[in-house]
Order: C-alpha cells, then sequence, then structure tokens
C-alpha cells in the first residue's frame, strides 16, 4: 500500500500530533480538515437537510436552524457553543472518537456533548460503525437547543454516571430507543417523525424508520425499552415512539436504582419482539 492510501486509511482518531486532556476532550483541530472533509460535511448536511423537512420532528428542525450552521465546512464548535449555551447552557467538547462510558456520562452530566472531532471518508458516506462529526453534530446537537431535551439528556447522565457498570446495559438501551433511534408523535397532526440522532443522521435509516413496513413500531414505555435488546449492525427492528419530551422527562422521574434493581433479575426481549402488553402503532411484517 502506498505512503498517502496508508495514511488515507489511517483511523482518523489516531492522528499522533493531537493532546487529549485527561477527560478525553481536545481542541478541535481546525487545522486538520481536509478539502474532502469540508466536501464530505457538504454532501451529507445538504442531503439530510432536504430530507427531514417533513419528517424530523419541528424541535429538531428548529434546533438546526437556530445553530445556524454552514452547510460548506465543518462546524466551528466555538461558534456552535455560542448559539448552544444561550440556548440550554450547553457546551460540545472535542473528543477523539468513542470514549469510555463513565467518562461520557460525566460529561452529560455536565451539560458537556462530547462530538468526535473527525469527518468520515467518502467512501463511507452512507455508513459507519463509529460516529463522526457529522453523526454528533448534525444527529446529537441540535436538540440540545430544545430546553426540555437538552434536561432529559443531563438527567440521563446523572443516572448513568451513578449506575453500576451492569447496570450500564440496561441504560444504554434507553439511550440506544430514545436518543439514538427514537421516534415522536408530532404535536400537530399526530403523525410519526423522527428525533433519534442515528436516523436523523443517516439517509436510508431516516426513510425506512417511517416508511418501511418491516420493523414495529411501540409506544414507548421505559421499562420495556430497558429489557428490550438492539442490533447495531441493522436497521432497528423495533421503533419507539414517545408523545412528547415532557413524557420521557417525566418517565425517568422515577427511583432508579430501585428500578433496576428490578429489571436486573427479568429477563430481556429481543429487539423484534412484540408483547400483549406493547402499545401496539405497527407490527412489523419482518423476519427475524
Ligand atoms: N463516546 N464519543 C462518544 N460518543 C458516544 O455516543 C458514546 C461514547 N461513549 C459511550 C457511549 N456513547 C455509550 O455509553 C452510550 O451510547 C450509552
Ligand atoms: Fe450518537
Amino acid at each position: 500500500m502506498s505512503a498517502a492510501s496508508s495514511i488515507e486509511k489511517q483511523p482518523r482518531q489516531f492522528e499522533s500530533n493531537l493532546s487529549v486532556n485527561p477527560d478525553f476532550t481536545l481542541a478541535q483541530p481546525l487545522e486538520a480538515y481536509t478539502a474532502a472533509d469540508h466536501a464530505v460535511w457538504r454532501q451529507l448536511f445538504e442531503r439530510q437537510s432536504a430530507l427531514l423537512q417533513g419528517r424530523a420532528c419541528t424541535p429538531f428542525l428548529e434546533g438546526l436552524a437556530a445553530l445556524q450552521i454552514r452547510p460548506d465546512r465543518v462546524p466551528v464548535f466555538a461558534e456552535l457553543n455560542q448559539q448552544l449555551a444561550a440556548a440550554s447552557g450547553w457546551e460540545i467538547v472535542a473528543v477523539p472518537g468513542l470514549v469510555p462510558d463513565q467518562v461520557f456520562f460525566e460529561h452529560l452530566a455536565q451539560r458537556r456533548f462530547p462530538v468526535t472531532w473527525w469527518m468520515r471518508r467518502a467512501d463511507q458516506l452512507d455508513y459507519l460503525q463509529e460516529p463522526d462529526c457529522f453523526h454528533d453534530v448534525f444527529g446529537h446537537v441540535p436538540l440540545l437547543i430544545n430546553p426540555v431535551f437538552a434536561d432529559f439528556m443531563q438527567r440521563y447522565g446523572r443516572l448513568a454516571a451513578a449506575a453500576s457498570p451492569e447496570d450500564l446495559t440496561l441504560l444504554a438501551r434507553l439511550y440506544w430507543y430514545a436518543v439514538e433511534f427514537g421516534l415522536i408523535r408530532d404535536k400537530v397532526d399526530d403523525s410519526l417523525r423522527i428525533f433519534g440522532a442515528g436516523i436523523v443522521s443517516s439517509k436510508s435509516e431516516s426513510l425506512y424508520s417511517l416508511e418501511s413496513p418491516a420493523p414495529n413500531r411501540l409506544g414507548f414505555d421505559l421499562e420495556r425499552v430497558m429489557r428490550t435488546n438492539y442490533r447495531i449492525d441493522t436497521f432497528q427492528k423495533t421503533y419507539f415512539v414517545i408523545d412528547s419530551f415532557d413524557a420521557i422527562i417525566q418517565a425517568v422521574d422515577v427511583d432508579m436504582p430501585a428500578l433496576l434493581a428490578k429489571l436486573r433479575e427479568l429477563p430481556t426481549f429481543d429487539a423484534g419482539h412484540v408483547m400483549h402488553s406493547d402499545r401496539l402503532i405497527h407490527r412489523g411484517i419482518q423476519r427475524d
């Protein structure tokens, strides 16, 4: 492999000249972005911004507009933080990539959202396993403008930071099925809309989550979600639908240690499972 292609293939997060702090934050290396990075940002930003009209929930679209993100360049985190701090007191911090659970939750508990600094390559446009800058900024940051969702994210961080490692599996399901892949009822016409970051940052899943007959769509229930396994390598087998951000922040206003103690003794459900007690919105036609 030639030197150039080996550099191109090297994962960006290990670029050696970046000094990372003990809390895994680093100064956003603005000089490290290439023309290719800005081109990939522009392509993803313009494609998703158009696709999400009528599909993403209104608070997401309002947050995206409030951030005044330039379409043609990777955003400067310090500029986003001016809008974010004024709206909800949150700030984003640059990180090299996935950070340890405990570190991640402690940032959330302090109203700091860790954002991967590097951009995916053009050949990873439609899918990459690990969150990159586009997934984190475009997927997660707009809803942090919304005060109720911003409070939910901090409360989630506090609950997870206080939980034992064995209970993080239960709490990670809540994050997965709500923060990453959640759907929500539109306040005006009661239609299903997207709020999960993993969906809004994916062209194909933005369509699949709302339109495909394959997956189940069930009313959100905290205990049900915390007992439901998920797949990280396919589209979701089940999407959970919340009625509002107020509803989800009330849902976690429980005696969480007692709930975790109860749930850790109970069996889990497969990702595609449907139960009699589920609030069935759509039973998927999927073949497991
Ligand atoms: N680190 N940078 C980063 N981004 C994440 O989304 C993230 C993480 N570490 C752990 C983690 N997420 C999970 O624990 C949560 O998704 C539950
Ligand atoms: Fe994410």
